[in-house]
């Protein structure tokens, strides 16, 4: 099904406003750069998205290549304002063509048509036929049980098109379910699961989710698409240390034109949760005192008065007595006082109401015997769906590095 020409006619008549809107707007200097498959590969763009505790094998790519998959950087410059959503680099796939991202927004119709099939998997989730598939899939072996991914879908569906049959789909099969879901019910990712009413404003599902970009509305983020969501965080159960199987998928619905694409984080497929406190102090040394048991606390704070408590405390013992004939500890630290050991501790604490879109500001602080030795520099968590959870309490795990010597 083809929709017919006077929509873009329609399109034609608003195009000055952008032109007007992308010189007036600053965020028109820098923005996002693409690198499709003519200069990189499949194999690098699945290996960009191992993180830590991912090995990958045996990637796929099907859909319109060389134009439709690729790399992408200056991602900051695609949320708006100041408030950065954080995925400023990752690997971009497309209905169309992955260049068609770069800012700023000048059409309300940007179409590449493959003028290739659609994905079974994709039609099943939106109930129609889909078109211009593009599918990267690879095997994978993770060293933990669970696995988390960041990722944007963005199109040029939005706003028009919400509640039509032209409903962009993505999704991230995991083992074959699909983790790019929201809501509570789980829906899958597509125009008419996440938006912000037709015409735009009057209010449609996950709006919190939504952030519009239309040129009626002066195109405030620096990319093409006419709309994307937040970032999404996705959680899934993996069996660890075994062969896995991913499929990102992402196509156009209803006809091939324009075009739906996913942005998805550098090293997001992770076994380590996307959450990450680090030190402001380059990381003390904490010294403890000959055979006896060394205990730390971390404990958690906002950083602003808002919000309820970020109550949880995890105390740390490190040194265990030594055993008779043993010359170390259990962290295998000798008397040799320029000797160090390190010890990662997994640390998670619970934020009770973020509202979606929203953020708290965080740190941990650590201290001993009562006194504070560091703190942690501020986290801004954003408030989605994903680590919203359970009875509006946000669930955040994190990994802290500590460092020891004795004295
Ligand atoms: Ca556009
Ligand atoms: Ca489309
Ligand atoms: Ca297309």
């Amino acid at each position: 099904m083809r929709r017919t020409d006077y929509r873009t006619k329609a399109w034609r008549l608003w195009l000055p406003i952008g032109v007007l809107a992308a010189v007036a707007s600053p965020a028109a200097i820098a923005g996002l750069t693409t690198q499709d498959l003519n200069t990189t590969t499949p194999d690098q763009l699945a290996s960009a998205l191992a993180g830590p505790g991912v090995t990958i094998s045996n990637v796929q790519l099907t859909g319109g290549a060389p134009v439709s998959a690729g790399v992408f950087a200056g991602g900051n410059d695609i949320a708006g304002g100041t408030d950065k959503i954080g995925i400023s680099d990752g690997v971009v796939l497309s209905s169309g063509n992955v260049a068609s991202v770069v800012g700023p927004n000048l059409s309300g119709s940007t179409t590449t048509s493959l003028q290739l099939p659609g994905d079974p998997d994709l039609d099943a989730l939106v109930g129609t036929a889909t078109f211009d598939a593009t599918v990267l899939e690879f095997d994978f072996v993770p060293s933990a049980d669970k696995v988390f991914f960041q990722y944007i879908f963005a199109s040029e569906e939005y706003n028009e098109f919400v509640n039509s049959t032209f409903n962009d789909v993505f999704a991230f099969f995991i083992n074959g379910v699909n983790c790019a879901t929201i809501g509570d019910p789980r829906v899958p990712v597509s125009i008419n699961n996440i938006n912000n009413g037709n015409p735009f404003g009057g209010g449609g599902p996950n709006a919190p989710l939504y952030q519009n970009n239309d040129i009626a509305s002066g195109a405030p983020i620096n990319t093409e698409m006419d709309g994307l969501t937040v970032a999404l965080t996705c959680e899934a159960a993996v069996t660890p240390n075994a062969s896995n199987h991913m499929k990102l998928a992402i196509a156009d619905t209803g006809d091939d034109r324009l075009d739906a694409n996913v942005f998805v984080k550098t090293g997001s497929i992770t076994t380590v949760p996307p959450v990450e406190i680090q030190p402001t102090q380059s990381q003390p040394i904490i010294s403890c005192r000959g055979s006896s048991q060394c205990k730390v606390s971390l404990t958690c704070e906002f950083a602003t008065s808002s919000g309820a408590p970020c109550a949880n405390r995890v105390d740390v013992s490190v040194f265990a007595p030594r055993r008779s004939g043993s010359s170390s500890d259990a962290l295998g630290l000798s008397d040799d006082q320029s000797a160090q050991a390190r010890k990662r501790v997994r640390y998670a604490f619970g934020i009770a109401n973020v509202p979606v879109g929203e953020t708290r500001n965080v740190r941990l602080k650590l201290t001993k015997a009562g006194r504070r030795i560091a703190q942690s520099s501020v986290t801004r968590l954003r408030g989605v769906m994903d680590i919203q959870n359970v009875a509006q309490t946000a669930v955040v795990r994190t990994q802290v590095r500590l460092r020891f010597k004795r004295r």
